[in-house]
């Protein structure tokens, strides 16, 4: 599988500026051993300057994590997407605050080393290094803001599926207990909890699946694309926008029968807020009828009427539980992108 944001930041550790203060006074308070020597002023100069080094690597290694991170317009608009959400479109100003940190705090590290090289006491050496040190945070107080949110979303994007870009990807919405994991973890490799409860998932789910070589991602959307816009605040309505990347094609599930949740008219209205909110063509939205195998035949031909009269005309008659018409309904989505 090709590299992907979310793997590489799953590694990435960003500090926050409260971070690199504790380590900073950690090695500042480390015991220092003058070093054996010819002279004891020239121990003494080697002993801070090592400290000012380690001082200086520490911050350099935490804000070069910062530093390095990729523009965004080098990452997939999905995790864009997060990482605006997460930082109030904050990203760019910080990585560069923390580029422009590194350029002056090396700087002012070299003037330091210079001092330190002619302090004539330890004493004054040691003033050297907590000048250093407090220089360097009010540096990084003014020119980097933002390292909490930073830090934040790039967690955010570590949790987050792995994109590969050359994948059909299938959006599974619908509302609650109408069958997404059941379906999900028939057609993948993910493993949805499922329960008769609402809202048992909680949060995006990525499988993997391949029908006849053909592989795909298939997403279980869990109390995301179950509500109409109006309903939806701010933040998710930018949510559901990063699963717009997501989206190739989308199977919205409907449960038919009268005992549902939710009136087939709910389920309508939701239908076409998905519609909506993911600016997905009709033509590549796929209606799954489910749960075929306890529904009436009234209650089907209900829902296929409600499903036509809202002018969707492809749907698929299935029993995600039982495997019933899967096959049929993936190779329909999928065959969309093989014509
Ligand atoms: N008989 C029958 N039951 C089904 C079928 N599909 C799902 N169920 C049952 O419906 C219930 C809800 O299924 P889930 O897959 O958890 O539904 P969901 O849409 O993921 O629900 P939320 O995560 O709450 O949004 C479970 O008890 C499933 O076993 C089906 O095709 N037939
Ligand atoms: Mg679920």
């Amino acid at each position: 599988m090709p590299g992907c944001f979310s793997d590489s930041a799953k590694r990435i550790r960003i500090d926050t500026i409260e971070d690199i203060r504790r380590r900073l006074l950690r090695i500042y308070s480390e015991k220092i051993n003058l070093r054996a020597s010819r002279s004891r002023k020239k121990a003494l100069v080697n002993t801070y300057l090592s400290k000012l080094d380690k001082l200086y690597e520490a911050i350099a290694s935490s804000i070069g994590r910062c530093a390095r991170l990729p523009p965004l317009d080098a990452v997939h608009p999905f995790y864009r997407e997060i990482i605006n959400i997460a930082t109030k479109q904050k990203y760019e100003d910080t990585v560069r605050g923390c580029r422009r940190a590194i350029y002056i705090i090396t700087g002012i590290m070299r003037d330091y080393r210079k001092k330190i090289a002619k302090a004539e006491d330890p004493k004054e050496a040691k003033r050297y290094i907590r000048e250093f040190i407090g220089r360097t945070l009010s540096i990084l107080k003014r020119k980097v803001r933002g390292l909490e949110l930073l830090k934040e979303s790039i967690k955010e994007v570590g949790r987050s599926p792995c994109i590969e870009e050359d994948l059909v990807k299938i959006v599974v919405a619908g509302m609650p207990q109408v069958g997404k994991s059941t379906l999900i973890a028939r057609i993948s490799s993910a493993k949805p909890e499922i329960s008769p409860f609402p809202f048992t998932t909680k949060k995006v789910i990525v499988g993997h699946g391949e029908l006849d070589g053909y592989r795909y991602m298939a997403i279980d959307t869990p109390g995301i694309l179950d509500r109409e816009i109006s309903e939806m605040n701010e933040i998710e309505l930018k949510a559901v926008s990063a699963l717009k990347h997501l989206s190739d094609r989308v199977v919205f599930m409907i449960d038919p029968r009268k005992s549902s949740y939710y009136s087939l008219d709910q389920q309508m209205r939701v239908l076409a807020s998905v519609e909506n909110v993911l600016g997905i063509e009709r033509g590549k939205i796929y209606v799954a009828i489910n749960k075929i195998d306890i529904a009436s035949r009234e209650e089907i031909h209900a829902a296929i009427d409600a499903v036509q009269r809202h002018g969707y005309d492809r749907y698929v008659l299935i029993s995600a539980k039982h495997g019933t018409g899967v096959n049929d309904l993936l190779k329909r989505v999928i065959g969309i992108q093989i014509n």
